[in-house]
């Protein structure tokens, strides 16, 4: 065996590799040269015959061969390779319109919830949420609501089967919790679901949100309210709107007041969305009971405080100008689009 022999067959492995078209061929090729009954074998089976001294040389001139011939393989492999990746990328036509991705949003009540909640937390007070299944105590007993209460009714309030429990139907009992197993000074804001047994319509659903607020302190007084409330509503409805409070009662709270703001469509001339009045209701208030303070364990001599409650759903709708509730659970694109 000579080195014009490995020159050839160097050359005719050259040759056929070039040729190959497939990854299949190239393999089949490697087999036939490369592989254990292969022309690499063959020529490294001659070293043995030779004649000692000429071993040396023949095994280094082997050595390049077999080097030569590797690099020649994983050359036209990169080809194939390479090949067939141009081929994938010619499918993808890139004139063609891009498939738009729909980016969500929050839901418009959360985004309203989240609103109001820091609107709060900016003034001090913490957000605290609790369960929506509640005992009659803390619903009702603890609020000074009273056993004959219509309130109390099965038409008003959803029961569980052993009576003892219910869903909640406003969100105080979460602020009884939270007197129960904190002390004074606290400021409070607690949203989440309520739920009562209305008929479905476009101001009523069996399921809605309230956020209710508290806070206790020594000497807290109603202007302290006032101007917390104000705060409130100027940074949700502008700060032109005008305030008025108008006394109410709430087993709850003593005094308690009604607080409208200045109609947002009509500031206050008169239109159909106030009723003509020019003043619009967004909230519940009063100086906390002191029945409530009992109920929790401070003292009423020691401690004053404030509390308030709203429909989340009737702001978000005077704010947008939805007129409909059942919007908010359709789920329909079209609607939660556009907040
Ligand atoms: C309304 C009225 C109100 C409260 C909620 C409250 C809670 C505790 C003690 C005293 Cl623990 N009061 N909450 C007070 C006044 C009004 O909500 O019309 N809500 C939609």
């Amino acid at each position: 065996m000579s080195d014009i022999n490995i020159a050839s067959i160097k050359e005719e492995i050259a040759k056929s590799v070039a040729e190959a078209k497939t990854r299949e061929e190239l393999e089949a090729l490697r087999v036939k040269y490369l592989g254990r009954k292969g022309a690499l074998a063959d020529i490294t089976q001659t070293l043995s015959t030779m004649a000692p001294e000429q071993r040396p040389e023949f095994g280094r001139q082997i050595n390049e061969f077999k080097k030569e011939v590797l690099d020649i393989f994983s050359r036209k492999e990169k080809d194939l390779g390479s090949a067939g990746a141009r081929e994938a990328v010619s499918f993808v036509d890139i004139g063609m319109p891009g498939i738009a991705q729909e980016i969500g949003r929050m839901h418009p009540l959360t985004q309203i919830i989240k609103e109001i909640c820091t609107i709060f937390s900016r003034l001090g007070f913490i957000i605290v949420e609790g369960p929506e299944i509640e005992t009659e105590e803390n619903n009702f007993t603890g609020l000074n609501i009273p056993l004959d209460h219509p309130s109390r009714d099965a038409f008003d309030t959803f029961y569980l089967k052993d009576k003892k429990l219910l869903l909640r139907s406003h969100t105080s009992p979460v602020q009884i919790r939270t007197m129960k197993s904190r002390k004074p000074p606290l400021a409070v804001v607690v949203p989440g679901r309520v739920y009562r047994p209305d008929a479905l319509d476009a101001s009523h659903s069996f399921m809605f949100h309230q956020i209710e607020g508290f806070l206790v302190d020594k000497n807290i007084k109603f202007s302290d309210l006032k101007g917390t409330l104000e705060m409130f509503a100027k940074s949700v409805f502008g700060k032109d709107i005008k305030m008025r409070f108008r006394p109410h009662f709430f087993p709850f709270t003593e005094p308690s007041a009604e607080v409208d703001i200045s109609c947002i469509i009509c500031k206050g001339k008169g239109c159909s969305v106030c009723g003509r009045k020019g003043w619009l209701e967004v909230l519940g208030s009063g100086m906390i009971h002191p029945n409530v303070f009992k109920h929790v364990g401070y003292d009423p001599d020691k401690y004053t405080g404030f509390a308030f409650g709203m429909g989340v759903e009737r702001i978000a709708m005077l704010k947008y100008g939805i007129n409909d509730i059942r919007l908010f659970y359709e789920n329909d694109l079209r609607f939660l689009k556009q907040f």
